[in-house]
């Protein structure tokens, strides 16, 4: 396909490379994406409602439930070839940010060395009254998708929740200004395996393309070309990407 000997050849002259990724990367590690991950007891909810402050504060157990419920099935799934060419490509660029909406610790695991999560971490909960950080490393052994009442601070008794940026609140100010000063002045974008529907993570495509940068879609569905060097290439991220990266 001569896309893809276009986009594997602006990636290897590329000086500044920045990726960034959405659920579509983790969705060959059996990790439903953010759009399919409502199944079950939560089928029903639209996650821009589910994924709120308001929601968390109205029924904790019900969203705590789910957040832990997708914890557990992420302890069971496996970096796939996608996350360990992005971690290859970090190694051989010579300037390479990787920015992630996803709040899986996939990329980590497959050896990327940066990663900023710009929707923060299933993993780094914290209280959602005084801000204590905490760490739940047990396995949850939910056997079906229910309810979980979330534990309380140690310090304050305030509720702990989930460490994710939820929709109507701040993305994390250093990671913004990271993925901003990153996207400034790259010279290819890489967008993998995300719908583009969430701000501001989803404007830094647009950021990219209006200062020059080569933008670069791996996505099964095919993506609007709005920019001169912008490219679609359609696949999953596990069959392209180890074609783009040695
Ligand atoms: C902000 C963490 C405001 C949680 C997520 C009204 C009020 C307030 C804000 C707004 C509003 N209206 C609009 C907004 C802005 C809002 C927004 O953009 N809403 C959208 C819905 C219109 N944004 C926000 O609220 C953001 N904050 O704006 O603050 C503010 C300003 C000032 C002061 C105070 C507040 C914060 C948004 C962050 C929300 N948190 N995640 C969690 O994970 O539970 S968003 C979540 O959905 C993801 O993180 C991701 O960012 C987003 C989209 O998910 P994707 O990763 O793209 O996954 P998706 O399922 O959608 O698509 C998968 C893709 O993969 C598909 O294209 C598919 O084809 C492809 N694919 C499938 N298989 C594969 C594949 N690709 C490759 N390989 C495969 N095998
Ligand atoms: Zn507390």
């Amino acid at each position: 396909m001569a896309l893809i000997a276009e986009a594997r050849n602006l990636i290897s002259k590329a000086q500044k490379v920045v990726v960034l990724t959405g659920a579509g990367i983790s969705a060959e590690s059996g990790v439903a994406t953010f759009r399919d991950a409502l199944t079950g007891l939560w089928r029903n909810f639209d996650p821009t409602k589910l994924a709120t402050p308001e929601a968390y504060l109205r029924d904790p157990a019900l969203v705590w439930g789910w957040y832990e419920w997708r914890r557990q099935l992420l302890l069971k799934a496996q970096p796939n070839a996608g996350h360990l060419a992005v971690a290859r490509l970090e190694q051989q660029a010579p300037s390479f940010t990787l920015l992630t909406q996803n709040v899986d610790d996939l990329h980590e695991r497959a050896g990327s060395q940066q990663v900023a999560h710009l929707h923060g971490s299933i993993f780094h909960p914290y209280c959602f009254d005084c801000g204590r950080a905490y760490s739940f490393t047990a396995a949850p052994n939910l056997t079906k998708e229910q309810k979980v009442e979330p534990p309380h601070c140690r310090f304050c008794a305030g509720l702990i929740r989930p460490g994710v940026v939820w929709f109507g609140e701040e993305m994390p100010v250093a990671e913004l200004n990271l993925a901003y000063a990153a996207v400034e002045n790259c010279d290819v974008f890489l967008s993998i395996g995300t719908s583009g529907v969430v701000y501001p993570a989803a404007g830094l495509v647009e950021l990219a393309a209006q200062q020059g940068a080569a933008v670069i879609h791996l996505n099964p569905e095919s993506q609007p070309i709005r920019f001169a060097q912008e490219l679609s290439l359609v696949g999953t991220a596990g069959e392209l990407l180890p074609q783009l990266v040695n």
